[in-house]
């Protein structure tokens, strides 16, 4: 503990952390773009400046001493402040109007708005290339402040390093390694980077738009699916707490925006554990595929798993991902059971991810009709924008609202599907009740929850042992993966979510996000799982509806024609 002064008043604080971190934690807003809570300071931006003994310092990379005398808002502060963001407005492009990130997302413009910085730039916009080469992210480096935060998170918490910083004439530049455009890197389109920056220069790829624009012409069949992750984050954009579920005011709001159904990826999710479910089975008593089975509904990870370790395409999951399921039962079983044809039907999905655009627009995402499963993808933070383009007052819609049926149902199994250890936990729940001639009682494993990188347990069902490992966040993957070819390591079943924390943390979800608010949603999640009368996919009575009606049985013929893909060579 140390004794200083801050604003006049004698404050303890912890000798552990930097100012700016204990200035925090006090509450006292300081300006900084090139902080992140979990990150940390990359040291460069220099607008966090405080007042110590009559000297400006930098709050982010100072530690505290005993008998400082701190003051955090001076005339000198912000001339500092001041002269700092007009010098990078003087290398930024100036097309604020129409950049993502207007509307507030902006920190740059967020920080010039207060400090009263104009933009008098009138350098062209197009001095780098807008690089449009990933489905999933913009990069517009017009844009970039060099902060190093996208070098930081994709280097040290996601273990790619598709970003290096160099010196190009002089000047500091923000590189690319291994590729020209991000399409040519090992990027996997997790967008844990455009979460990080604090200026337009790293962007998802926009289709809420477009979309607005053609949901007004009303001329087709729009159907929606929101993911299970959506409905414990959408909130925070509009000022409710991290973690709440608000499903009823997403129902409110996608029926005001002129849907036709409301419906969740939570219920094919379901099907997935049907699926997947049955496939492990077979992989593991049948001989019927390679083993460890890994997980592939995260595209983020198949990404990875193609471009760094395509030994183990055979060991993923054949199942697409809960999205696609939906897309493809939406096109097949939906348009049959209420006549509308598959091509007029536009499958739109909200998704906290920005690898998911890229996975609608796989070729094997088609049938053989041409006919995609999904045909829009937004974020969580498009459909936020979306809301508000429409001027929906989303707290004040009512409570109650439910989502259309056959395909609104899930499980809190499925729902699950949203944080890590999620999928492995549906798995079990249903896996143990075809395994086990008695009734398995255990529903919620606790050893797979949580925020740790590598999580393990053995499960014994039946006569069955199962060694099981859930890879939280892809930093871990490739660890695991020479574990595993090495025989150090041994599973039966893998799952692998690319971002921390799973889904919730996803490349599209609201901001800021950090661990602080990580474990919100994730509490939020297992408390949902908690209350629900509803905890197994296989309980669910519109999943037996479908596989009775239209699928029969799971990994059967028309389950695989239309469920199943393969991403091996
Ligand atoms: Fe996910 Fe999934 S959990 S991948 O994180 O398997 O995006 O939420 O929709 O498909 O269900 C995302 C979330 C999501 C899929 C499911
Ligand atoms: Fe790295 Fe992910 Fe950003 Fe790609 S999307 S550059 S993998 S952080």
């Amino acid at each position: 503990d140390i004794k200083l002064t801050v604003n006049n008043k004698e404050t303890i604080f912890d000798g552990g952390i930097s100012l700016l971190e204990n200035l925090d934690n006090m509450g006292i807003d300081i300006p900084s773009l090139c902080y992140h809570k979990d990150l940390g300071s990359q040291d460069v931006c220099g607008i966090c400046v405080i007042d110590i003994d009559g000297e400006l310092v930098k709050s982010c990379s100072t530690k505290p001493k005993e008998g400082m005398v701190i003051r955090t808002y001076t005339d000198d502060i912000e001339a500092r402040r001041k002269d700092i963001l007009e010098k990078l407005m003087e290398n930024h492009s100036n097309d604020c109007l129409t950049c993502e990130k207007a509307k507030g997302d902006c920190q740059l413009q967020d920080a010039c708005y207060e400090y009263g910085v104009e933009n008098r730039n009138s350098k062209p916009v197009t001095m780098y290339e807008i690089d449009r080469s990933s489905e999933g992210m913009v990069r517009d480096m017009n844009k970039c402040i060099k902060c190093e935060k996208c070098v930081a998170v994709c280097k040290d918490i996601q273990g790619i390093g598709v970003y290096d910083v160099e010196v190009v004439d002089g000047e500091k530049e923000i590189v690319l390694v291994g590729g020209k455009n991000l399409s040519e890197t090992k990027c996997i389109s997790c967008g844990q980077c455009v979460k990080v920056c604090p200026v337009g220069a790293l962007v998802e790829n926009n289709t809420v738009s477009e979309l607005s624009r053609e949901l007004k012409k009303r001329e087709k069949h729009f159907i929606v699916q929101m993911a299970p992750a959506i409905k414990h984050t959408i909130g925070e954009e509009f000022f409710i707490a991290p973690g709440q579920d608000v499903t009823s005011m997403m129902v409110g709001a996608l029926k005001k925006l002129g849907f036709s159904k409301v419906f969740s990826t939570d219920y094919s999710a379901d099907v997935t554990i049907m699926e997947e479910g049955t496939e492990l089975i077979q992989r593991l008593t049948k001989g019927k595929g390679k083993t460890p089975m890994f997980t592939s509904c995260c595209p983020g990870w198949v990404n990875y798993v193609e471009k760094n370790h395509p030994e183990f395409l055979g060991n993923l999951s054949s199942c697409k991902s809960p999205q696609q399921i939906f897309g493809a039962l939406a096109k097949s079983y939906y348009a049959e059971e209420s006549k509308v044809p598959k091509e007029d039907i536009v499958v739109v999905s909200i998704m906290p991810c920005t690898a998911k655009k890229g996975e609608a627009q796989r070729i094997e995402m088609e049938d053989h009709d041409r006919v995609r499963d999904v045909d829009v993808v937004i974020t969580t933070r498009e459909f936020a924008k979306l809301v508000k383009m429409n001027n929906i007052n989303f707290a004040a819609l009512p409570n109650g609202q439910e989502y259309d049926s056959f395909m609104g149902k899930g499980s809190s199994a499925g729902r699950l599907f949203g944080t890590s250890g999620g999928v492995m936990e549906a798995a079990l729940r249903t896996v143990a009740t075809i395994l086990s001639e008695e009734k398995v009682g255990v529903l919620e494993f606790e050893e797979i929850r949580g925020f740790k990188n590598v999580k393990e347990t053995t499960v014994e069902i039946g006569e069955n042992k199962l060694k099981l490992a859930v890879v939280n966040g892809i930093g871990s993957a490739h660890s695991v993966m020479e574990g595993i070819k090495s025989g150090r390591l041994y599973y039966d079943f893998v799952e692998v979510m690319a971002c921390h924390g799973g889904c919730i943390s996803g490349g599209g979800a609201p901001i800021p996000d950090n661990l602080d608010v990580r474990r919100q949603r994730m509490e939020g999640m297992h408390g949902f799982d908690k209350t629900s009368t509803l905890r197994r996919s296989h309980d669910n009575p519109e999943i037996k509806r479908l596989y009775e009606n239209y699928l029969e049985d799971p990994c059967g013929h028309k389950s695989h024609h239309l469920l199943h893909t393969t991403y091996s060579d």
